[in-house]
């Protein structure tokens, strides 16, 4: 345990070859970075974004008052719409895009990417650009979602406010060359708008009134935006609660914590004091598909040779790293 270093870097190289070629994904925790001194820039609010996000959650509201109007179709749909979306979310814009720890072929890809736009959460690229910069200066003022700011910063306050300056200071030195080089990413990115108004809106609207005849009123309301603003709220999850509520098995010095109820509304991505221990690891987790799908889901891709490579720490390091940075340690850490 020696060779390992509170930077992250030396996990990374123990597990040998198949890191070398990812390593050049900036997804470490810098801590040479400091804030800069003297007041904080103002806070800028941006009315347009505080008004849209109150008007769907009002909308997702009254969807909610429309639950028991829905069949049961409509319903199966729903859920079938809020998996697709979360998966090109974790499986897609989180584990694949921002961290590359596995490897998709193209087929992959498009479901990954149409499921991103389904999920209306900026384009993969920005997500992505975001998702490094959250990693690698961690609650500093160069993380767009800084959880020091608060539960409501984190959750959803860092979308209605322009961003620290820092953010995209840091965030314009990030190497992003394997995202412009990838040409779902572009392509969904030139074609971002369209693709949301389709996908996240158009197409679980339209299915259930197509093809078994519900109402355009809850097809819009239940499936579209109650199923949207949820999985919204679950994704948000992972940036207040996480970094709040939970244990801190493996590193006691970083606020991110072993979320399980985050980790099941959020599809597995609730394990975040490991995540951000071990960011390359596809699983985000010691304990693979334990209340994670969407592990189970890449697992389930690689069988069927849509997918290869998937990065896992070895036990030897996870058990290592517990016991020199663990919150159950008794070294002062
Ligand atoms: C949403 C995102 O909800 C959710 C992300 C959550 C992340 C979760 C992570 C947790 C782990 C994974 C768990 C997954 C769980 C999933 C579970 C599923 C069930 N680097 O942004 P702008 C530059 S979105 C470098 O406008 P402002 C850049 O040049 C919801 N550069 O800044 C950029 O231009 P361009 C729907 C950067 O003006 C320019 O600055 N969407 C960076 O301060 C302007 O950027 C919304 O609500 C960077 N990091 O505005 C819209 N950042 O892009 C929300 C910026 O052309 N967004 N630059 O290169 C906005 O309206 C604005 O971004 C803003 C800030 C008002 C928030
Ligand atoms: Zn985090
Ligand atoms: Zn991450």
């Amino acid at each position: 345990t020696e060779t390992e270093t509170r930077n992250h870097h030396a996990d990374k190289q123990q597990i040998g070859g198949a890191m070398a070629e990812t390593s050049s994904v900036e997804d470490v925790f810098d801590d040479t970075y400091t804030e800069k001194e003297g007041p904080k820039p103002p806070r800028m609010l941006v009315w347009r974004n505080i008004m849209l996000m109150t008007l769907l959650h009002l909308g997702a509201l009254y969807g909610l008052t429309l639950v028991p109007s829905a069949s049961v179709l409509t319903l199966a749909w729903t859920a079938v719409c809020y998996l697709i979306s979360a998966l090109g979310v974790t499986a897609g814009a989180h584990r694949l895009w921002s961290h590359r720890s596995y490897k998709a072929s193209f087929p992959l890809r498009v479901f990954l990417a149409l499921g991103n736009s389904m999920a209306f959460q900026n384009d993969i690229y920005e997500w992505a650009r975001d998702h490094r910069v959250h990693h690698k200066y961690s609650e500093t003022d160069a993380d767009p979602h800084n959880a020091t700011r608060g539960f409501f910063f984190a959750h959803v306050g860092w979308l209605m406010v322009r961003k620290h300056p820092d953010v995209v200071e840091k965030g314009k030195k990030l190497e992003l060359t394997d995202l412009k080089a990838d040409k779902v990413v572009m392509f969904q990115r030139r074609h971002y708008k369209m693709s949301v108004v389709i996908l996240c809106f158009f197409v679980p609207m339209l299915v259930p009134w197509y093809f078994w005849g519900e109402s355009l009123g809850v097809a819009y309301f239940v499936p579209g935006l109650l199923r949207y603003a949820v999985m919204l709220n679950a994704t948000w999850l992972v940036n207040s609660a996480a970094h709040i509520w939970g244990n801190r098995p493996y590193d006691k010095s970083i606020n991110p914590r072993e979320n399980p109820l985050v980790a099941f509304s959020a599809i597995g991505e609730g394990f975040h004091n490991y995540h951000h221990t071990f960011p390359f690891d596809y699983a985000t987790s010691e304990f693979g598909v334990k209340l994670n799908l969407t592990t189970a889901f890449i697992d389930l891709m690689c069988f069927m040779g849509l997918a290869k490579d998937p990065k896992r720490v070895s036990k030897e390091i996870i058990n290592a790293r517990i016991q020199r940075t663990g919150e159950g340690s008794n070294k002062s850490g």
